[in-house]
């Protein structure tokens, strides 16, 4: 006889799962109780969204199913930020929750709360185990769920009897779904039209999303790229995707992305998109975007597509499949050679300028950070105007290699997603670029840091504002600071000292003038180099700005830029 919470290890175990990130309580203790021996390791966070977020960066990193552990009522609810940030950036996620007893089930028990009903609107799919027998096919499922076409968050919620029970147990059971998998368009299907689309094409731009690294289609994307060399683009989970140092590769679209990926953006006529939602702040105002352009659409999931406008052509599959089948196709075609079109979008006129005004030393800061990384690093970026900055100086071409709430956009996301990193990764070096609000939503997972003994590198972007809601209010609402000064912030180098991690601070003057001196230039790297956790403070001037910016509700071509 094998008792529920067994089972439901084993079967973790038998879906490859050796981590899980958690935090106990009544409803879920049977579980905890069966950990030890089990072959899974378990990671007690502070907070149980440090525990989805975690789980969350694991998943990211590695493109594995995270998984999160907490108790009913508010265990539960303390999960479900990560789950709708997971449901957005499609990632592989369960969460297993424990349940009140079965027979006090809608009954308003101590800690009762339907966390099935609650998250159906976010997750991909959700089971409230109904009997002990259902529970090897249930957890098989939500596996398959999680990791299959577009990946995303799944909930197993457990009544706590269904884990204290036995039954004769034979081992994990495997999941066949009903329809077989949907297969990649039949070649001549869509590539016949595509390369008819191609010819008539005289500014056709790619742009490449999340999906690009979800499918492990890298390599195929970047032969693809380099056959077409027409002005290519990405999203901010597509950094990375392209080699930084392609002729035709303009950096980040959208919101805040570069002069040329936004301005080539909206001029296209044939726009092709490699694995991506279209989100608003990639599209500026929707009736607006791209006004000339033929859409084509490579994209897993069907929901996906015409959101924004009609596409001519879907091509529906796993990007490994079709851009390999395009690819092929291609070699034989021949294409107009878009090279003056290729020079406009590409050209000087439209490059970056250097950094200047108020931004400017924090964003040679972060140049200066992201240049002594080693090779493969991973940076973690929460939300705000330093994830921002921080994804336009992203120089990296590794495709995991840049991880941030993008979809939810959830403050307080990047110190613990950097410790599912380090855990998932513990020979790479994971830099958390934090804002001074962000940091403080989990900032008690320093302490899972320090118990660890994870050598994170935490940056503080220490704006003193909600800065990306003050540039807001300063360019929208006449400057009225309403409610996002941050001037009272606690010493974030004591803060860290309390929790027994090494803390430094820079100040800005540091880095007005190029090259930094010797003395920062060291500091930097001793940061970056050291075995242990760390945490840097960043002085950074309050009134500074993102730009680019495409105003909200405004059209691509309508940027602002840095203020003379
Ligand atoms: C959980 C959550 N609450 C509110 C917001 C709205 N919001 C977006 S950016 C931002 C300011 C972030 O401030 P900080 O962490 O200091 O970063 P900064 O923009 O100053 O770099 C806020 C409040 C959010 N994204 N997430
Ligand atoms: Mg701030």
């Amino acid at each position: 006889m094998h008792k529920g919470s067994q089972i439901v290890l084993d079967c973790l175990r038998a879906e490859g799962v050796d981590l899980v990130f958690g935090y106990p309580g009544g409803a879920i203790m049977p579980l905890y109780d069966a950990l030890d021996g089990s072959g899974v390791r378990h990671i007690l966070t502070r907070h149980e969204q440090g525990a989805v977020f975690a789980a969350e960066g694991y998943a990211r990193v590695t493109g594995r199913v995270g998984v999160a552990i907490a108790t009913s009522g508010p265990g539960a609810t303390n999960l479900v930020t990560g789950i709708a940030d997971a449901k957005m950036d499609s990632v592989p996620l369960v969460c297993i929750t424990g349940q009140v007893r079965s027979a006090l089930i809608g009954s308003d028990a101590f800690q009762e709360t339907d966390v099935f009903g609650l998250t159906l609107s976010m997750t991909k799919w959700s089971r409230l185990v109904k009997s002990i027998q259902e529970i090897p096919q249930v957890i098989a499922e939500g596996f398959h769920w999680a990791r299959s076409g577009r990946p995303g968050p799944v909930l197993i919620d457990i009544p706590t009897d269904m884990l204290k029970a036995s039954m004769p147990f034979s081992g994990p059971v495997k999941f066949v779904p009903h329809a077989p998998a949907p297969r990649a368009t039949d070649e001549s299907d869509f590539t016949d039209t595509l390369i008819a689309l191609l010819q008539q094409s005289r500014k056709p731009v790619a742009l490449v999303g999340a999906g690009a690294k979800l499918s492990g289609a890298i390599p195929a994307l970047r032969r693809l790229l380099d056959q077409l060399s027409v002005p290519t683009f990405a999203t901010v989970h597509g950094l990375g995707a392209v080699q930084q140092e392609s002729p035709f590769y303009l950096g980040m679209v959208g919101m805040h992305g570069t002069r040329a990926a936004n301005t080539a953006l909206h001029e296209t006529d044939l726009l092709l998109v490699f694995g991506a939602r279209l989100d608003d702040r990639v599209t500026g105002d929707p009736s607006r975007f791209a006004p000339d352009a033929k859409i084509v659409h490579f994209e897993i999931d069907p929901g996906q597509l015409d959101r924004v406008r009609s596409c001519q052509l879907a091509v529906i599959g796993d990007l490994a499949e079709t851009i390999p089948a395009f690819d092929a196709r291609l070699r034989h075609a021949s294409l107009p050679d878009w090279k003056g079109w290729r020079e406009l979008a590409c050209g000087p006129e439209r490059a970056e300028v250097d950094p200047r005004g108020l931004a400017q030393p924090t964003i040679r800061f972060l140049d200066e950070l992201f240049r002594r990384l080693p090779k493969n690093s991973v940076i973690v970026a929460d939300v705000g105007q330093h994830q921002m900055w921080a994804a336009q100086r992203y120089q990296s071409d590794s495709p995991r290699g840049f991880i941030t709430s993008g979809g939810l956009g959830a403050m307080g996301f990047a110190l613990p997603a950097a410790i599912g990193v380090q855990l998932a990764q513990p020979e790479t070096t994971v830099l958390c670029v934090s804002g001074d609000g962000g940091i403080q939503m989990n900032i008690q997972e320093l302490a899972t840091i320090r118990r660890l003994g994870l050598p994170i590198k935490t940056v503080i972007i220490d704006n003193k504002y909600l800065g990306m809601v003050r540039q807001w209010q300063q360019l929208f609402y006449q400057r009225n600071y309403a409610e996002t000064d941050l001037s009272d912030n606690p010493d974030f180098v004591e803060i860290a000292k309390a929790y027994r991690i090494p803390g430094q601070r820079i100040n800005e003057g540091c880095l007005r003038e190029l090259p930094v001196s010797a003395e920062t230039g060291a500091q930097l790297d001793r940061f970056l180099h050291s075995t242990e956790p760390e945490v840097l403070v960043f002085d950074c001037h309050p009134e500074a700005n993102v730009y680019p910016m495409v105003p909200a509700g405004a059209a691509l071509s309508e940027m602002l830029f840095e203020e003379e």
